[in-house]
């Protein structure tokens, strides 16, 4: 399987986030991708494909936000990473802001997803890593894997959070319509809810959205993921979610697996974006669903059963130690080696 990653996307280096009332060290570190490396091996480089494949989901003035977010940042004198922490509720709409903290604040939906000063690098060269895993397939290979960093899926049309900017997966999939390879279906099994992807195609009959996540009546992102979004108008029917409890081992995940795939074939879908976080492993140190390395595995020869050409998508995981043994364990379950 061809494997791309960008050395751009080790940039991207906060140092710290906001965690239940205290500062703690960011979870979604750069030494996250060394471990992904030393099982994978050498990864090719991503293609530039420019904006264009990026402003197809993105709003223009959110990427011209995010491209000078850290260099306002800092002529407002300020150190450190950038953060906003006053957020619009109710009535979000386009203001002309004048001061960066107004700026964070309507861009963001978390205070725990810092921007630091290579984030706006490492974010454009996630999407190209993701795009150049589409264009693989699209060249006939059946299965492509993109080591993206920041990670993607929390990202919506025009906002960040939960570590993720640029949504990798949408772009793809919104690529893969483009050219005509729909209709697209996304796979997202992070431990989080991928509510970026869901509502950037929550009224779209084209991409089905199908997730398994932990309850959000428990855990991050909370407001969006629970079993009764189910998509609106064109979209309606095209949105599945599965919320399972914390402790959630493969006995419980196993048959929302088998559901989201049985979802994804009555679509009819033709192309498949996989989010793949491993952060549903037993030991991650942010997360409370208790799946094995074996248990990636398995997820993965599942979702082999499918037959659809597939790009696999990196969001979260981080347990540091065990990432790359756990991304390892899931593509080899794809491939069937
Ligand atoms: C891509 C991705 O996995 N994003 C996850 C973002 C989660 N951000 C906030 C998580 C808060 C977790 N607090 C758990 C404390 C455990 N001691
Ligand atoms: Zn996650």
């Amino acid at each position: 399987m061809k494997r791309f990653f960008s050395d751009h996307q080790i940039g991207h280096a906060p140092l710290r986030e906001l965690n239940n009332g205290d500062w703690m060290d960011f979870a979604e570190s750069p030494a996250r991708v060394a471990s992904m490396l030393n099982a994978l091996g050498e990864c090719e480089t991503p293609n530039d494909y420019g904006l264009e494949p990026v402003l197809a989901v993105h709003d223009p003035d959110y990427v011209a936000f995010l491209k000078t977010a850290y260099d306002d940042w800092q002529k407002a004198g300020r150190e450190g990473d950038a953060i906003g922490y006053a957020f619009p509720a109710v009535r979000r709409r386009k203001l002309d802001l004048t001061r960066i903290d107004g700026k964070l604040g309507h861009y963001s939906f978390d205070a725990a997803t810092p921007i630091a000063n290579g984030t706006w690098n490492a974010a454009y060269w996630g999407a190209q890593t993701a795009l150049s895993g589409l264009d693989a397939v699209t060249d006939g290979q059946s299965h492509a894997f993109a080591l993206c960093r920041p990670p993607g899926h929390h990202a919506g049309k025009d906002y960040y959070g939960g570590y993720c900017f640029l949504n990798n997966a949408a772009i793809i999939a919104q690529a893969g319509v483009h050219r005509a390879l729909g209709p697209v279906a996304v796979l997202d099994v992070d431990y989080h809810h991928g509510n970026g992807t869901q509502d950037i195609f929550y009224e779209r009959g084209d991409v089905l959205f199908t997730s398994i996540h932990a309850d959000p009546k428990m855990d991050y992102p909370y407001f969006w993921g629970h079993a009764d979004e189910t998509g609106e108008g064109e979209g309606e029917g095209a949105t599945f979610n599965q919320p399972l409890p914390r402790g959630t081992t493969w006995v419980g995940y196993e048959p929302a697996l088998d559901a989201a795939l049985e979802k994804i074939v009555r679509f009819g879908a033709k192309f498949l974006v996989i989010s793949y976080g491993a952060d549903t492993f037993e030991a991650d140190p942010i997360s409370f669903f208790k799946l094995t390395t074996s248990d990636m595995h398995k997820i993965a020869e599942r979702v082999r059963t499918l037959g659809l050409p597939t790009v696999t998508v990196m969001e979260g995981g981080y347990n540091i130690d065990a990432l790359g043994s756990n991304v390892e364990a899931f593509l080899s379950g794809l491939t069937g080696s």
